[in-house]
Parts: structure tokens; C-alpha cells; sequence
């Protein structure tokens, strides 16, 4: 069955010394790319806010990180200013063989709309275009790896799943931030979903 490995949010920000740094999101680097030798497709994404975002605490007078606010989308969890078009930090970590990758997908450029799935954003029906990457190459099945496991890689997964396609999630090889139990609640739902965690 044709297969891809998506690789997610595996950039400056999201590792340690970056703007909404995940514990240990450097070291799963390695086995991402030693992984991605089994894998004819590769598929890495990458998070891409213009500054200003309004998903950025800094962009709601009175909030700071970590609050929530209610978007005409629904709950939105406000972060500190990371991954801003350009910059160092938006940047795929300098060790990840982005060289292996046929497609890097860019996504949360809207600037009204989060977007943490790589299918679709927050209001979980405008397409980034992936899933149409997929369909039109014929591929099926997805490993899914990367940052953050209860955020970006949860989503992805979920949709993912909805759209039919079989999908693995390897959680060695992801590292979650952890809000209020938030990886907790990301693997239950995304085992209740079909999604196989490895
Ligand atoms: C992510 C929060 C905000 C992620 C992206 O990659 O999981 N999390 N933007
Ligand atoms: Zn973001």
C-alpha cells in the first residue's frame, strides 16, 4: 500500500532555546530521519504565521500565553509569538533531513485562522491541499512524527483519520507540551479514532 511519513512542526520554536519550546523536541531529530530510509514518500510541514498572528497572546490586549480565547471557530489556545515567517525560528531543525522531503506544506500563514492539522485549519474545513497531495499520488497510509504530539500532531491525525486514511501515529518519535493533561486527552481520542499508536 502506498505509504507516506509526515513529519510535523519540526522547527526552532518548537525545540529547546526556541519560543513555545517542547521538552525534548530536539532529540526525536535522529530517529525522524534514520525512520525516514522506509519510506518512499516523505512529507514534512511546517508551521508559518505572518507576525501579529491571531493566534499570538500579544494580539489580544488584556491575554498572555496559555490563555484561551473563543474565536468565530471556536476555543484557540493563545502562544507566545513563535514560528513567524522568515525567521530563525520558523526555520526545520538544522539536523532533520529536509532533503528527503517531495513535499514541505506550509500552514497557520491565515492570518485570522489557527491552523495545527496539516489538512486543514482550526475551523476544520478550509484544506491546506494535502489531502489532494495525497489522493492525486495515490497514497493511502500515513506514519505521522513531530511536534507537538497533543497539538499539531493530534490534529493532523485526527483529520487524517475522518478522511479515511489509515494512519500510525509513532509516539517515540514525537514530544507533546501538555496543557491541563492535554496528551492525555490527544491519545485517547486519537486511539477512539482508529489511529494506531506506535
Ligand atoms: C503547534 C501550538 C501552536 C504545534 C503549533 O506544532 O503543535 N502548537 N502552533
Ligand atoms: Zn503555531
Amino acid at each position: 500500500m502506498p505509504r507516506a511519513l509526515i513529519v510535523i512542526d519540526v522547527q526552532n520554536d518548537f525545540c529547546p532555546g526556541g519560543a513555545l519550546a517542547v521538552p525534548g523536541g530536539d532529540e526525536i531529530v535522529g530517529g525522524i530521519n534514520r525512520l525516514m530510509v522506509d519510506f518512499p514518500s516523505v512529507i514534512v510541514t511546517q508551521d508559518w504565521h505572518p507576525a501579529r498572528h491571531s493566534s499570538f497572546a500579544s494580539s489580544h490586549a488584556g491575554k498572555t500565553p496559555y490563555d484561551t480565547t473563543e474565536m468565530p471557530y471556536g476555543a484557540q489556545v493563545l502562544w507566545p509569538d513563535h514560528c513567524i515567517q522568515g525567521t530563525t525560528g520558523a526555520r526545520l531543525h538544522a539536523d532533520l533531513n529536509a532533503d528527503r522531503a517531495d513535499l514541505i506544506i506550509r500552514k497557520g500563514y491565515n492570518p485570522a485562522i489557527d491552523s495545527y492539522s496539516a489538512f486543514f485549519e482550526n475551523d476544520r474545513s478550509t484544506p491546506t491541499g494535502l489531502e489532494g497531495y495525497l489522493r492525486t499520488r495515490g497514497i493511502n497510509d500515513l506514519t505521522m512524527v513531530g511536534l507537538a504530539t497533543d497539538f499539531c500532531v493530534n490534529f493532523s491525525a485526527l483529520d487524517a483519520a475522518r478522511l479515511g486514511f489509515a494512519v500510525t501515529v509513532r509516539t517515540d518519535l514525537c514530544r507533546a507540551i501538555d496543557l491541563d493533561g492535554s496528551l492525555a486527552t490527544a491519545l485517547d481520542g486519537m486511539k477512539a479514532a482508529g489511529v494506531t499508536l506506535a
